[in-house]
């Protein structure tokens, strides 16, 4: 329909990117996990499997992102002002309950009764699958006061406020993505949020498996749950309530269909980054979830005793209540019992959290409970949408864009890395690509930059363990010997345009902090004539999906920098890979795979290993006056806080965490950093094979399509049969 559109639009006398650009993105969370669900949803409908997704209508998505005087500002996203992609579904609403109080009825059933309720109402995305009759569905749901949106007996009376009040306390629930939770009350929403999401999502499943007529018994040969992460391990406690409660099921009996109808992905290797909720919380919002929850915890601790007796340290490890003051229910584990398998998202990841986080589980529940399915991106978007020429030209070589349903197909590339008119096609497409990105930047920014330096990319939420910060000192680093280079002695230099990008979320001050650090090193640098064009910095504010598809393709060089064993996947690696960038990366996460399926001669590595990570913060804390390892560091810190790039005062916070704690061993890895840095200036010298590499890098995507996830998660895991003929000549490409 493109071309239709385009020629059509242009009689009216616009473009079709005017018409692109008037389109919001979806602003439902652009960090991994959530992107991640979009690119299986893609992949769930192109690969004709009967699945659809639930999540929140976010009324205000996260926020949006703007940069002033170099801080991150966070605005409501209107990004439901107009979304001509969704279908509202007045007919689809679930009345979801909240605080009240728990009692015994005459036959000594527990009700529920007395709560605040709030109406979920549906609106349906429908997810078109590349190439098939399928589309599949993504379900939002929005919150509503279920007593109306307006009182009128209150206005009437002059009590304007109260008229309204239970509509606004409704529309919170689903206003904004990430409220603050440092503050109870906007852990409390978070927790409303999760509750509503898993209630209205399971009783919209129930009440279409019931059109089936079928017993309970049948339930889990119709209907699997893949739960994306703790968000919503609440549902395995609500479909428990649902069974016993209202379908009066037995507790054991209920929960056998419980623990057979989940699956659980968790995403994330930072202990502190589990979610917790203290009990009085949920005994206040959810009492009759609480109660469950003490039940299943009771017969859960039974068995440990039974199989493990005595054993009151490992009682203590894996009970889902925590007994801190106060107590706290720890949703992880609420996810790993009421799952029949539970994955891990790259190799390293799976097999590194059956040994540490989830280690006594592995002992009492069995190693076979866990396993791995490593993430995946859609081709669709991050190639064929995000970058059509580079799809025209791999069709042509390839003969057919069946690549973007069988992406092993991308092996055959191989075969043209000395094909000099294909390289030289390459070559102009990415530089094409560069220009789009630098006019971008110019009209942002104000920043200049020469298409034919290395464009250094970095885009990722602000995480700690992602390690923006080693990527800015590095830049500083290699300001710093330019400045300390005769001009005469530069013409052999790399020019650099490092590109940064992301937010990070409201509560996370040293998050914000770097992003203000970047920012105000990059004005010092581009105003800087003497480096001129050898060096810039920018920040693209607001980094999204959209701006995703202009920079992924654009990109010579990605950072993938995480400290080794912190970051579980990684899939901005995936994306870069595949549009020809190349990845200076650590062994971390997805990148190992990566890595793999390249090929080490065509990546840039460096770094500790995971192993060796937790002997180098020991060593820290028994050495903790230790002198910076690195002297190459030590001038980047002196460059700073002697204010090279202004006021040191707001800089020095993003300084002192790495000579106080480094929890994530900067300083231990900054020389291997710029080694690394090194080999990749010299590499680009030698553009022929720089466009090799890059042409290798494609060619080792296959792996990496999230139909290769999907698959394995219908096969593996959730056991369904897609209504499509499997397609053989898939396998024939796996390796
Ligand atoms: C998490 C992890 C990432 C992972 C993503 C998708 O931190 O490493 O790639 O989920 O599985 N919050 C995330 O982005």
């Amino acid at each position: 329909m493109k071309d239709v559109v385009t020629e059509g639009l242009q009689d009216f006398g616009f473009t079709v990117e005017d018409l692109i650009s008037q389109e919001h993105d979806a602003a439902l969370g652009n960090g991994g996990l959530g992107r991640l669900a979009s690119c299986f949803l893609d992949s769930m409908a192109t690969c004709q499997l009967p699945a659809w997704g639930y999540g929140l209508r976010y009324r205000y998505g996260m926020f949006k992102q703007q940069i002033v005087d170099g801080n991150q500002i966070e605005h409501p996203d209107y990004w439901l002002d107009f979304n001509p992609w969704e279908f509202p579904r007045p007919d689809v609403t679930v009345d979801v309950q909240f605080y009240g109080r728990v009692r015994k009825n005459r036959e000594g059933k527990s009700v529920w009764q007395d709560g605040e309720i709030i109406e979920a109402v549906a609106h349906d995305v429908p997810i078109p699958g590349y190439d098939t009759r399928n589309t599949n569905s993504l379900r939002l749901w929005s919150s509503r006061a279920s007593s109306g949106e307006f009182d009128f007996q209150k206005f009437d009376a002059g009590d304007y406020e109260n008229a309204v009040a239970d509509q606004l306390t409704a529309e919170t629930i689903s206003a904004v993505l990430y409220p603050n939770d440092d503050l109870d009350r906007g852990r409390e929403l978070r927790l409303k949020q999760q509750y509503l999401w898993c209630a209205a999502s399971l009783s919209d499943i129930i009440r279409r498996f019931k059109k089936s007529d079928r017993p309970w018994s049948d339930f889990t040969d119709y209907v699997v749950i893949q739960l994306n992460g703790t968000h919503p391990a609440l549902a395995i406690v609500e479909l428990q309530r649902i069974l016993v409660d209202l379908e009066e099921l037995n507790f054991n009996e209920a929960w056998q269909i419980v623990s057979r109808t989940f699956a659980y992905t968790t995403h994330t290797t930072l202990p502190e980054v589990r979610e917790k909720w203290p009990v009085p919380m949920i005994k206040k919002l959810l009492p009759r979830h609480m109660q469950l929850i003490y039940e299943i915890n009771h017969n859960w601790l039974e068995r440990v005793k039974k199989e493990f007796p005595g054993d009151l340290g490992l009682l203590n490890r894996v009970s889902i209540i925590e007994e801190t003051d106060p107590k706290t229910v720890r949703t992880l584990f609420i996810g790993i019992l009421g799952s029949f398998k539970v994955n891990g998202v790259s190799e390293l990841h799976s097999e590194q959290i059956t040994q540490t986080t989830f280690k006594d589980f592995v002992k009492i529940l069995g190693r076979g409970r866990f396993t791995n399915v490593t993430n995946g991106i859609t081709p669709r978007r991050w190639l064929h949408q995000a970058n059509p020429k580079l799809s025209a030209l791999i069709a042509s070589k390839l003969g057919s864009y069946d690549f973007l349903k069988d992406l092993y197909l991308l092996q055959r590339l191989k075969l043209y890395t000395n094909d000099s008119e294909f390289k030289k096609a390459w070559a102009d497409i990415k530089l094409e690509n560069k220009a789009r990105l630098a006019n971008y930047i110019t009209d942002t920014t104000g920043v200049q930059v020469n298409i034919n330096a290395l464009f250094d990319v970095q885009v990722k939420w602000f995480d700690e363990h992602k390690r923006q910060q080693l990527n800015i000192f590095g830049v500083i680093h290699r300001y710093l010997k330019i400045k300390a280079m005769d001009p005469s002695e530069r013409s052999g230099l790399v020019p650099r345009v490092s590109i940064f990008g992301g937010k990070a979320a409201p509560g996370n001050w040293i998050g914000k902090k770097t992003i203000h650090f970047i920012n105000k090193v990059a004005t010092t640098i581009n105003k800087d004539p003497d480096v001129g064009d050898l060096l810039k910095v920018v920040f693209i504010e607001d980094y999204n999906v959209s701006k995703a598809e202009l920079i992924c393709p654009a990109s010579d060089l990605s950072e993938h920098i995480s400290t080794a064993g912190t970051e579980a996947s990684g899939t901005s690696n995936m994306k870069f890979a595949l549009n020809g960038g190349l990845i200076i990366a650590t062994i971390d996460g997805s990148n190992i795979e990566v890595i793999e399926e390249i090929g080490e001669d065509n990546t840039f590595l460096f770094g500790h290993l995971a192993p060796d990570v937790e002997d180098v913060r020991r060593a820290h804390a028994e050495n903790p006056g230790r002198e910076c390892p690195s002297k190459n560091l030590l001038s980047v810190f002196n460059a700073v806080l002697d204010g090279m790039f202004g006021d040191p005062e707001p800089l020095a916070a993003v300084v002192n965490r790495v000579i106080d704690q480094d929890h994530y061993i900067i300083s231990d890895d900054f020389d291997s950093y710029i080694a690394a840095q090194d080999m990749v200036d010299e590499t680009y010298r030698d553009q022929d094979k720089w466009i090799e590499k890059s042409i290798l890098s494609v060619a080792g995507m296959g792996k990496f399509s999230s139909d290769r996830s999907v698959w394995q998660y219908s096969e593996e895991i959730w056991n369904i049969e897609s209504v499509a003929v499997k397609d053989p000549k898939r396998r024939e490409y796996k390796k």
